[in-house]
């Protein structure tokens, strides 16, 4: 169950899990060094009979080096996870690289529709094939998402792409995936959005580029694919469908 999440499944994932790692391994220590000092003074200065306790104001120099060499060594940590962030932060949100396709990503309560680029590779064209609740996606193609809300706010994730983008309403928000890994993965609303946000989970499936042609075209032009129950194999079903909005 765990390792269906720590799968990474886009071109970022592992950028995000490295970050991740380095917080963890630099504020590791940190935690235990602290913790030991802690329970050590606890038990070396605990009430003994007889003995009165000392008030310290800390004014002395060698009281002071207590609290300033920890707080340069904290700062010095703090530079190099800022840098790390950073190189993250511009590599997923700021540099936008060209993409293959364009996806339409539209929460409401409480599902989530997709918008997919037809035989024309273009949105808002004739032939988009519309579903809802399960995203269809090129293995190693780079996506460029616009993510949409019809009522109010959302958070699209996707965990094994480590992806989590709010959705407002009124706002076209813009970024992008690569995924790297063919399979069927979980999408989840991870934004409190009312009594069925718990129940709004879907589906994106990573699908070999044969794979994923042979979906496309049988798709109609304008038609509203029928979902694929979230717990199910990825194959398409075409049952008939209303138009797409
Ligand atoms: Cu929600």
């Amino acid at each position: 169950m765990v390792e269906h999440y720590l799968t990474a499944a886009s071109s970022y994932a592992t950028d995000i899990d490295n970050l991740i790692w380095l917080v963890t391994i630099i504020v590791m220590p940190w935690f235990f060094l602290v913790q030991g000092i802690l329970f050590y003074f606890l038990f070396k200065f605990k009430k003994k009979d007889g003995q009165k306790a000392q008030y310290i104001t800390g004014e002395e120099a060698h009281q002071m080096r207590w609290v300033s060499v920890p707080h340069i060594l904290v700062l010095l940590c703090d530079i190099v996870l800022i840098f790390g962030a950073i190189r993250v932060w511009v590599d997923i949100k700021q540099d936008m690289p060209t993409p293959d396709a364009t996806v339409r990503i539209i929460a409401q309560q409480w599902a989530w529709t997709f918008v997919h680029p037809g035989p024309d590779n273009k949105i808002d064209t004739d032939d988009d094939i519309w579903t809802v609740d399960e995203l269809h996606l090129e293995n190693g193609q780079t996506y460029q998402y616009k993510l949409e809300s019809r009522d109010v706010m959302h958070s699209f994730s996707v965990p094994v792409f480590r992806l989590k983008q709010d959705a407002l309403p009124g706002r076209v928000i813009s970024g992008w995936f690569k995924p790297i890994k063919e399979g069927n993965w979980s999408i989840q609303c991870a934004e409190m959005c009312g009594i069925g946000h718990g129940l709004m989970p879907a589906r994106v499936i990573i699908e070999s580029a044969a794979a994923h042609a042979a979906w496309i075209s049988a798709h109609g032009p304008g038609k509203l694919a029928a979902a694929t129950p979230a717990a199910s194999a990825p194959a398409p079903q075409t049952a008939p469908a209303p138009q797409a909005p």
